[in-house]
């Protein structure tokens, strides 16, 4: 922004932290916005645990995307899934997705879970990405993990990463933590994201803003537009 330093208002600190904010240097990673996590009949719902948490997060995110889409902000998205073969989904995963009644790769309402090209593994309709956006998908919770997501960044020359999406406690914050190790300055919105129990999602948030903000900061959607529209 032409020199300008450029900040979101965030805890524990205005982000980024050097000011050097631009739509060139800034991503939005929405992390498995998917069907299997947010829809009824999907993974979530299988495992019992309350899709309305998980739907929370639709409405911000979609604000979002409407102002740094205008605003020429990189925007990615991921998706959790496996092969159809199930060759990329280690044993010890699928075991623990059957003992809680969600076995991966089983048939559901909204086809086998978690598995690519099923209807439960799409992006859910409401937060479709554009034919631009680049969508990554990732076997495991991580987004860095057998991708090129890293490469992608590094290749555009992203530093800065903005984090919505679910599930705050694992894949997102799996996400949020190898970011930060491998240097990218990161800023999690808290009403972009969810978990499935309210309590570990606030746990989560808490890490973050430890030790002058060890994995970055913690934002919300109403900042992140109010400082980009004041930007320009
Ligand atoms: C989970 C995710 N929770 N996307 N995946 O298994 O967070």
């Amino acid at each position: 922004m032409n020199g300008t330093k450029k900040y979101i208002n965030a805890d524990p600190y205005q982000w980024p932290y050097d000011g050097n904010l631009a739509p060139e240097n800034t991503c939005l990673i929405v992390i498995d916005m998917q069907v299997d996590f947010c829809a009824p009949g999907g993974y979530v719902d299988k495992m019992g645990y309350d899709i309305s948490l998980t739907r929370a997060p639709i409405e911000p995110i979609s604000k979002v995307f409407e102002c740094l889409r205008a605003k020429g902000f990189h925007i990615l998205h991921t998706r959790e899934g496996h092969r159809p073969d199930l060759s990329d989904c280690p044993a010890n995963k699928q075991w623990r997705s059957q003992q809680i009644g969600a076995g991966i790769g089983s048939p559901g309402p909204c086809g086998r879970i978690l598995v690519i090209g099923e209807p439960g593994w799409e992006i859910i309709p409401e937060l479709a990405p554009l034919e631009k956006e680049i969508v990554i998908d990732k076997p495991g919770k991580g987004s860095f993990v057998g991708t090129s997501l890293d490469l992608i960044l590094r290749t555009k020359g992203i530093r800065n990463i903005i984090l919505a999406g679910v599930t705050t406690d694992v894949c997102v914050s799996t996400t949020q933590r190898h970011a930060n190790d491998l240097g990218y300055e990161c800023m999690l919105l808290e009403d972009c994201c969810a978990a499935t129990d309210p309590a570990n999602h606030n746990a989560i948030l808490s890490m973050i803003k430890k030790q002058g903000g060890v994995f970055g900061a913690v934002s919300n959607s109403k900042a992140l537009i109010e400082a980009v529209n004041g930007a320009s």
